[in-house]
């Protein structure tokens, strides 16, 4: 009697064992959406996104994932229009059921695919979004990419330093992008209380493949400095163009410009351009050195901001996940409590990244927006052949 008693307990104690075991090594990947451009002309600037997102996939998994279980990113197209974006997200939220998105690469997409995911209470990290707004579409959207209003200054300012007798500038901008139009107000703003004269300001498009009209006005002011709010293709172009035509001044460019994909567009005519940055390589931490030297082992090169930003959006990710799931084990909950409960937790965190520390403003309509301290500047210098350049820091 008393020997069956013990073999139905150790049966017992045994089949827990077993289950709790399988229970463990099935509880699958937990699933967190990445949706960038990986077509159309922004993928120039995507597949930067695309390197570091798959990269902190990688590290954060060797190192524990969410407490013992992998994530897994599940990649959507978001193309380069507002139309891919939102089915892209509209997948990942319905199909996917990731716990949360990063994406999309563009801030005029954001304005259009965002308000799907707060109106699914599914949590919104912008790895590239730097318009003004973006934190404010909604309680579920923050952004890891500091805004243009506190980034771009710096590289007027950088341009000054390089010419002491910069007095005279022209702005050019492209007229039907979100993010453009927001940061030549930012751009434009500088130039005021920089006590800098804004000679001319020209317009354009994102699809435009000539600007001699704009260029020939802008000469015609004999600026010291020429600023381009663009995006990859057309700013590129608009810059090789303005050297084409001979202008021999500073020229700064924004965030649109900001990736080395731009080198093969304007060739030797890169060279000089000045951009913020909101990352740099030379910064001193342990996962910065563990990022670069990961992306260094790929690319043979020190990684840009675009993938700096993608990492980090999923490092928050995966940081907010463990800090959740300690106070209340996530295998347990529900997807759409899991998505709210992820929202606030990552709001209210502040991580170590290899941008520096960040955290988030919190609040009701004003949280999501990225407190980071650093900012730089870099300017492009390009072999006098064109076929090789690399981004110098110079503040
Ligand atoms: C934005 C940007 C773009 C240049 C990212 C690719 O900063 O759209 O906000």
């Amino acid at each position: 009697m008393s020997l069956r008693v013990s073999v139905s307990i150790s049966t017992i104690a045994i089949a827990v064992l077993c289950c709790a075991m399988v229970g463990l090594a099935a509880d699958p990947p937990i699933p967190i959406g990445v949706s960038v451009a990986q077509t159309g002309p922004v993928a120039l600037a995507g597949q930067e996104q695309v390197l570091g997102a798959q990269i902190a996939e990688e590290y954060f998994n060797k190192h524990g994932g969410v407490n013992g279980r992998p994530i897994k990113l599940i990649f959507q197209d978001g193309g380069s229009d507002e139309p891919t974006a939102i089915n892209a997200f509209q997948n990942l939220i319905n199909v996917a059921k990731v716990v949360g998105i990063m994406g999309p690469s563009l801030s005029q997409q954001a304005f259009a695919a965002d308000p799907f995911a707060v109106r699914a209470k599914v949590p919104v990290i912008g790895p590239s979004n730097t318009a003004k707004g973006i934190a404010q579409i909604g309680e579920f959207v923050s952004r890891v990419s500091s805004p243009v209003a506190i980034v771009a200054p710096n590289a007027v300012k950088a341009a000054m330093e390089i010419n002491k007798d910069l007095k005279k500038v022209a702005v050019l901008y492209a007229q039907n992008d979100a993010f453009n139009k927001s940061e030549t107000e930012t751009f434009q703003q500088a130039v005021k209380d920089l006590k800098l004269e804004l000679a001319t300001v020209q317009t354009f498009q994102t699809t435009d493949t000539d600007f001699t009209a704009q260029i020939t006005n802008v000469l015609n002011v004999k600026p010291d400095l020429v600023i381009v709010s663009g995006l990859q293709v057309d700013g590129a172009n608009l810059v090789k163009q303005l050297r084409d035509l001979g202008y021999k001044g500073l020229i700064v460019g924004g965030n649109g410009v900001n990736t080395a994909a731009i080198f093969p567009i304007c060739k030797a005519k890169c060279d000089g351009i000045l951009i913020a940055q909101a990352y740099s390589p030379a910064y001193k931490s342990k996962i910065n050195d563990e990022f670069k030297s990961v992306y260094k082992d790929k690319q043979k090169k020190d990684p840009p901001q675009f993938s700096a930003q993608a990492f980090t959006g999923i490092q928050v990710f995966v940081e907010a996940l463990r800090a959740l799931d300690k106070k209340s084990p996530i295998a347990k909950m529900e997807l759409a409590a899991l998505r709210v409960e992820l929202n606030k937790q990552l709001i209210s965190g502040t991580y170590d990244t290899p941008l520096g520390e960040i955290s988030f403003t919190t609040g009701p309509g004003m949280g999501g927006e990225i407190v980071q301290k650093q900012a730089y500047v870099a300017q492009i210098k390009m072999d006098p052949d064109g076929t090789k350049g690399t981004f110098v820091f110079v503040k």
